[in-house]
């Protein structure tokens, strides 16, 4: 059976149908919703069975709907239309939200239902619902529906708002207006409930020394207090502004009157007007460690999971801490719950000065963590990796003795989509460590996204955990702990340090960080500027043109 994903830009919910679609035995293909034309281009070369639409902006017109059957992935339960679903569900309280699998029609949202499939809503931003809860919940429904297509006897249920089973209505676009934060006003949780309903996009516009800037990256503060509206102290990249009850953490900011008109650390953003602000270290932070029956559990939350070079150097000063602890026997990286690692931060990179320079300082501040991470001898290290991960993050964490993951993440173990760039992080010792020679080449080449089957298959990762966050830490620490009580523990340890010393022996470290590193100047500093444009597209999110081959097989063949 073909079906044809129709999206507007391959996201994590796409990347994930796809994973799940193709081990399957679908046979998929990927079009971006670029104008009619081409979509209309797409199904006349794919000539699919079905199409699906993990994510969509526009109509689907009708030449294509009246001739394929067209399910549209919507975000919202039965009856729910429009296109801020989510935005709705966070800001109106819904305690039960779900996915509903419908045909395109005339009317948008409006057509028969296939499928769908309901969850309990949970306080958190928009993008962590979207990437957990959302995207579950559209697997379940898209594979149900996929069943109901093929079934002879199904009958899709019209869309009946008399039906009191039907809960959803028809909302509009959310505006700036549904979601103005009123500091004289709201409580914490409703602060935080707006900001969370238009994370990542588009945020929540405010206005701060002057400035009108967008509000991302918010976390409740528990004990400072001040004038409500006023922000109130700092920390390493964020700022705190006190409201009626307490105060909220603002970590990310985003001016559109600059020529930066991208996301930036919010420190970042009004280094002058903090200046004289007090620092406080005891609030929210980006990195934590905790220790727990004898291991030690390095946690760290980065939004996006983007990297920048001071970020990789804090948290390489915690690991070495972490690994002068005598009290325990086994390190876990935790990352964070919704990332584990995107590798280098392409904001801060685009907003330097000079980004090629930036660039280098970043790729050798993940250099030197990953070193970091090879080169403990004193305990053995654990990645568990609760969240999507990308690129440099994918051999970061491969650095560690042991890689688990939570079975619904996606991995994108690649680099060259970034404008060919070569990449580091020691994949080139890494990869080839733990993978064959032939895994190595199609992983790095095919730039295609991973999910946790095929990467326990090819040895990007060693466990698979099922189960949500709160029970993939769980398990994580129940595991975790049977390595630091096993007899065998001494052994283990031994046996690593033999390896590495032999690995040593045989080609030192710093020969593949050279060879890597040589690349990456190129990348860096060379004629081929293709690494900075695909960049600045990245950053200042250019809309796509045309959909990647790797992904667009209809388009291969031709
Ligand atoms: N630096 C800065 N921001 C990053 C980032 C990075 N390395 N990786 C992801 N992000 C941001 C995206 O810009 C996006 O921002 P938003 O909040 O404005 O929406 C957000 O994280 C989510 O990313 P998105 O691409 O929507 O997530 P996804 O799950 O669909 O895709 C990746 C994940 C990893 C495929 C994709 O984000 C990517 O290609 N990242 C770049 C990785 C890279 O090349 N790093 C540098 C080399 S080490
Ligand atoms: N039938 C057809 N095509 C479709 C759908 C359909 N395309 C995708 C669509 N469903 C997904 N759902 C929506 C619903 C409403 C809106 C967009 C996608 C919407 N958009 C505003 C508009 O078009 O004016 C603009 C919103 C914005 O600015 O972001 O209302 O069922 N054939």
């Amino acid at each position: 059976m073909r079906i044809l994903l129709l999206t507007h830009a391959f996201n994590s919910l796409a990347q994930r149908l796809f994973i799940e679609l193709e081990q399957r035995k679908f046979d998929i293909s990927v079009e971006f919703d670029i104008n009619d034309k081409v979509t209309q281009q797409a199904v006349d070369l794919f000539n699919p069975d079905l199409v699906i639409a993990p994510f969509l902006k526009r109509k689907i017109s009708d030449n294509i709907w009246k001739k394929y059957t067209c399910l549209i992935v919507h975000p919202g339960i039965i009856g729910d239309r429009g296109p801020s679903s989510l935005d709705w569900a966070i800001l109106n309280k819904e305690k039960i939200w779900g996915v509903t699998v419908l045909q395109a029609n005339e009317e948008m949202d409006a057509g028969d239902i296939y499928a769908s499939c309901e969850f309990n809503m949970r306080l958190a931003t928009k993008s962590s619902l979207y990437r957990n809860e959302i995207t579950g919940s559209a697997l379940t429904a898209v594979l149900e529906a996929i069943n109901n297509y093929q079934s002879k006897s199904f009958k899709a249920q019209k869309l009946n708002y008399k039906n009191t089973s039907v809960k959803g209505k028809l909302r509009p676009l959310a505006q700036q207006k549904d979601r103005k934060v009123n500091w004289q006003e709201d409580d914490s949780e409703t602060i935080l409930r707006k900001i969370y309903s238009a994370d990542g996009m588009p945020g929540v516009l405010d206005n701060l020394f002057g400035r009108e800037l967008f509000l991302y990256d918010a976390h409740k503060e528990l004990t400072l207090k001040g004038k409500p509206g006023d922000v109130i102290a700092r920390n390493n990249t964020a700022i705190c502004i006190a409201t009626i009850d307490a105060a909220v953490w603002i970590g990310h900011l985003r001016d559109k009157n600059i020529e930066h008109n991208f996301k930036l650390p919010s420190t970042y953003l009004l280094t002058e007007e903090i200046k004289n602000l007090p620092y406080v270290d005891n609030g929210y932070r980006d990195i934590s460690y905790k220790e727990e029956s004898g291991v030690g559990y390095l946690y760290f939350s980065f939004y996006n999971g983007a990297m920048d070079t001071d970020k990789c150097k804090r948290l390489q000063q915690h690991l070495i801490k972490a690994k002068q602890q005598k009290s325990t026997k086994v390190i876990v990286l935790m990352g964070g719950s919704e990332y584990w690692s995107n590798g280098m931060n392409l904001n801060i990179i685009e907003a330097a000065k000079s980004p090629a320079d930036e660039s280098w300082n970043n790729i050798n501040a993940m250099n030197d963590l990953v070193l970091e991470i090879i080169n403990t001898n004193s305990h053995i290290v654990i990645s568990a990796l609760m969240g999507n991960t990308g690129a440099g993050g994918v051999f970061l964490a491969r650095a560690a003795d042991e890689v688990w993951a939570k079975s619904s993440i996606v991995l994108n173990p690649h680099y060259k989509d970034m404008g060919n760039l070569y990449g580091s992080e020691y994949w080139s010792y890494l990869l080839p460590k733990h993978t064959s020679d032939k895994d190595v080449k199609q992983i790095m080449g095919s730039r295609l996204p991973a999910g946790i089957k095929k990467a326990l298959y090819i040895g990007l990762v060693d466990e698979s955990i099922d189960g949500d966050n709160i029970s993939f830490i769980k398990t994580v620490k129940r595991k975790a702990e049977k390595i630091s009580n096993s007899s065998s523990y001494d052994i283990l340890l031994k046996q690593k340090n033999k390896q590495r010393e032999k690995d040593e022996n045989n080609k030192p470290l710093q020969q593949y960080r050279n060879e890597e590193l040589s690349h990456m100047k190129r990348n860096f500093y060379g004629f081929d500027t293709s690494y900075h444009i695909a960049r600045y597209n990245f950053v200042f999110k250019v809309k796509k043109s045309r959909t990647p081959v790797t992904i667009a097989r209809h388009r291969k063949q031709s």
